[in-house]
């Protein structure tokens, strides 16, 4: 990645860069007059989607990383370093799972743009589960992703020689794997500039996460393992805001964050995402229905990831940590079903993180935080910090996801409005 050959690109100066990359011409047509609108409303990246004017199905999704944290501004620097690691990622993942993410027409590290497709029959899952609306495939297709991305990058399906080799093309996002250490596992269990603010809220934090000894304790244990325990290939923010989705399809985007780290955080954090939705319609018009829909849908992102990852290494050749011989049939057996058991309860403590978090910290989910209503949304917060405070004392409890769905169930059936 060099600077001199690095400029921002905006809506004038799009158009005469497109028309160098033949792949993208071809996709929007030579010579077509185009249709730019800037369309990004995550935190760290600007994204356009670039038509063609009389056909708007000729088009590409443009994401260029600037050299700052958007949700910030300037004053907040970031190394450009991310879109080399997204680049890194899609790529792997088009030969992994082709089905499940955009497919790439042109990859730029040095100008830090990324050129794909334009996912326009989908829309964002958590725009969607706001709205109430059922997707009948994702949980599966969320399941699969993970199964696929994690079993294959990690070390009981790669040679050893050959997983290091992929890990060290992504050992140095360093500076997002330091904002998630940051963001997710300290700022929001402390008083902390950056976190956000809601009176009642804060009161609440403050008496029961800021000093909660036991609480803080375990949040830094699995702070210990997102920085320690490089099991495969994260996604590594896989919320329901990195997924487009429709009634048939799902999608998984925006792998900037990718690094390798432990199973259970790509897992954690999709499983809080659908929690956090749930709390959210207790308010919103969803209701006792959609809730239950969401619900559902934890032990089949559940079942569905560990039924395909246990296939797959069922079905695994020798790897860097096991080869033919070394154990019985049901010494494999044994290993599989511990293995299993570990990782739902890891899952479960970065769920707890995720949910907290999302909670107290800079980055919200519109889920909860759209809601007007300070009042409501305080009592919302706090559900979702006792959720989280409760996912995280009794994980070492689980032994099936239908305990989890039990822990779940048995909150939510107390009120939480
Ligand atoms: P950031 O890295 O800044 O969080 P995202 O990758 O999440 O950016 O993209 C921001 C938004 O741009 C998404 O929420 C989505 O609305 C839109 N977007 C991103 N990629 C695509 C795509 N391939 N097709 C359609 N829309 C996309
Ligand atoms: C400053 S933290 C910004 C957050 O946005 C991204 O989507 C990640 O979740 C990150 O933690
Ligand atoms: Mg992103």
């Amino acid at each position: 990645m060099t600077e001199e050959n690095y400029r921002v690109l905006d809506r004038d100066s799009l158009p005469d860069y497109l028309a160098g990359i033949p792949a993208v011409v071809e996709v929007l047509g030579e010579g077509a007059d185009l249709e730019i609108l800037e369309i990004g409303d995550g935190n760290l990246n600007f994204v356009y989607r670039v038509n063609n004017a009389s056909d708007a199905n000729r088009s590409v999704i443009v994401k260029q990383a600037v050299p700052y944290l958007r949700m910030v501004g300037e004053e907040w620097p970031l190394s450009r370093d991310r879109m080399t690691y997204e680049i890194r990622a899609l790529t792997l993942y088009n030969e992994v799972v082709p089905d499940l993410v955009p497919t790439i027409f042109h990859a730029d590290e040095d100008m830090s743009v990324l050129i794909m497709q334009c996912l326009s029959d989908h829309i964002i899952l958590r725009l969607g589960m706001i709205d109430g609306v059922v997707y009948p495939k994702v949980a599966t297709d969320i399941g699969n992703f993970m199964a696929d991305t994690l079993f294959k990058t990690s070390h009981w399906s790669m040679g050893s020689l050959e997983r290091r080799e992929l890990m060290d093309r992504f050992t140095m996002n360093a500076e997002l794997c330091k904002l998630t250490e940051e963001f997710i596992f300290t700022f929001p269990y402390m008083e902390h500039d950056s976190n956000y603010s809601n009176p009642a809220t804060d009161a609440w934090a403050k008496e029961h996460v800021h000093t909660d000894t036991q609480y803080k304790l375990d949040v830094l244990a699995f702070k210990d393992l997102f920085v320690s325990k490089p099991d495969a290939l994260l996604h590594a923010d896989l919320h329901s805001g990195s997924l487009m989705v429709n009634q048939d399809e799902s999608y998984v985007i925006d792998m900037e964050f990718a690094y390798f780290g432990p199973f259970g955080f790509d897992v954690g954090k999709v499983i809080s995402n659908f929690l956090l939705c749930c709390t959210s319609h207790f308010h919103r018009a969803g209701g006792a229905e959609y809730r239950e829909w969401l619900l559902e849908q934890i032990p089949v992102i559940w079942n569905t990831f560990e039924s395909r990852f246990l296939e797959l290494w069922k079905a695994a050749d020798d790897s860097a940590m096991l080869i033919d011989g070394l154990l019985t049939a049901d010494e494999a057996e044994r290993l599989r079903q511990e293995f299993m058991t570990n990782l739902l309860r890891e899952s479960a403590g970065f769920a707890a993180c995720s949910m907290a978090r999302r909670t107290l910290g800079i980055a919200g989910v519109a889920d909860v935080r759209d809601i007007e209503d300070l009042d409501v949304r305080s009592k919302l917060e706090i559900a979702n910090l006792k959720l989280s405070k409760r996912l995280m004392a009794e994980r070492n409890t689980l032994s099936s996801i239908d305990d989890m769905l039990a822990i779940i169930r048995d909150f939510y059936s107390s009120p939480v409005l």
